[in-house]
């Protein structure tokens, strides 16, 4: 570990834990949250149902990864099993159908469609104050959400960190992809990683029984293998005895000190699934690489609109040759050419936070300079108030920000 002048003594790690501790109990769903979620999980399955022949409804997120803090949000992922030869449904049209249904039955409100989002989805409340997302065929949601509840049952000191950081992260108002924060998802990312420098968890991606080989299991062309046979781990794998002695408040401290001082913003990517640090570099997720990238999609956008072109004005010249077709009949509506969006490059890269399974994909894409700013500052202070005093710090720490 690095000398860290600001480390605080063991009487202050020891506060520190008895409120995170206390702050768990609190904040644990009651049952009869549990009990509506249910309801309305099977509610949904009847109108998923109703909407589009056969349908499955699967919980994912905090629903299914025993993360959940009372009152959060519930995520299900919408399956349908089209018979064989029926058209498919495109996820807009999906979220449209769904959507417009779920708008005649007044027990669900503020029903929105978000149709451009990166996996589109519906939004909703239910009356009985549950918000809900729902997706659709959205595989890798249900095993990175089959993943961190793999992770979370190694140590129960994963979800004593996870209810503390995430209450943290929304009473600071980090906790937003859509305004350019990051998603619960990403901060319990950000933990496991810092867990399994400490040594308090393993990497599961890595962990193969037998010949040593990572096999592949496909999902949406990722590899989705991973050793969840938990209750053979201690063969391959056991926790150092010094990370066996680290309180909750220690590992709290070392987080937000990891990503207040440590952690390099510039070059580095978290990668729980080398249970390491990766380099932007060597990701390809570097500013000239997506610059590089633009070039790239420019030069295709013009040789693509270049061949169009040519092959237009041969159509063209065929269609004088055959008098009986006209040649407006089979040129392109304008504006309809495949090549008609522009290139755009939607990638951000100055928090990197590489998916465990969708490798190309950076949970941390949300963050611009700005939001980066404020997250930064927030780690900095999370770092300094734990350093500081003990007593009170987890509820100064989750005091709500203006
Ligand atoms: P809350 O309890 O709702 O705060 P959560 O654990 O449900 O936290 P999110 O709502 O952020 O987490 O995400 C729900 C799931 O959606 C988790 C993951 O399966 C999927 N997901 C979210 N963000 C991403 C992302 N950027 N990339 C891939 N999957 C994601
Ligand atoms: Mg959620």
């Amino acid at each position: 570990r690095r000398y860290d002048p600001h480390r605080p003594p063991a009487r202050v790690f020891a506060l520190i834990t008895r409120d995170a501790k206390n702050l768990n109990q609190e904040l644990k769903p009651k049952p009869e949250e549990e009990k509506w979620k249910l309801a309305l999980l099977q509610r949904l399955t009847a109108i998923a149902n109703e909407v589009f022949g056969q349908a499955e409804v699967k919980p994912f997120g905090s629903t299914g990864n025993g993360l959940a803090l009372a009152n959060a949000d519930m995520d299900v992922c919408v399956f349908l099993n089209m018979p064989k030869g029926s058209q498919e449904v495109s996820p807009v049209e999906f979220v449209e159908r769904l959507g417009d249904r779920l708008e005649r039955d007044n027990e669900f409100q503020n029903i929105l469609q978000l149709k451009r989002a990166r996996v589109p989805i519906v939004k909703l409340n239910h009356v009985n104050g549950i918000a809900c997302d729902i997706g659709y065929q959205n595989d890798l949601a249900i095993w990175n959400t089959h993943l961190l509840w793999t992770y979370c049952r190694i140590d129960e000191r994963m979800r004593e960190m996870v209810v503390v950081i995430k209450t943290w992260a929304k009473r600071r108002k980090i906790n937003n992809p859509y305004m350019g924060s990051l998603s619960s998802y990403a901060y319990v990312l950000l933990v496991i990683h810092v867990l399994q420098r400490c040594e308090v968890l393993p990497n599961l991606q890595s962990i193969v029984p037998g010949n040593g080989k990572i096999p592949y299991w496909d999902c949406q062309e990722f590899n989705r293998y991973f050793f969840d046979d938990l209750s053979n781990l201690s063969q391959y794998w056991k926790p150092t005895p010094e990370s066996l002695k680290q309180s909750v408040g220690e590992l709290l401290y070392e987080f937000f000190r990891y990503f207040a001082s440590e952690f390099r913003y510039i070059t580095h990517v978290v990668s729980i699934r080398c249970g390491r640090l990766l380099t932007k570099e060597a990701k390809e997720w570097t500013k000239e690489q997506q610059q590089h990238q633009r070039h790239q999609q420019e030069q295709q956008q013009q040789e693509h609109q270049q061949q169009e072109h040519q092959q237009q004005q041969e159509q063209q010249q065929e269609h004088f040759d055959h008098p009986e077709t006209s040649p407006s009949e089979s040129t392109q509506p304008e504006g309809q050419t495949p090549m008609d969006t522009k290139p755009t490059v939607r990638n951000r890269y100055l928090f990197c936070i590489e998916d465990p399974f969708e490798l190309d994909h950076n949970v941390g894409r949300p963050v611009d300079r700005n939001s980066l700013f404020t997250i930064r500052g927030e780690f900095m202070r999370a770092a300094k108030l734990l350093s500081k005093n003990g007593d009170g710090a987890i509820s100064r720490l989750c005091q709500e920000r203006e």
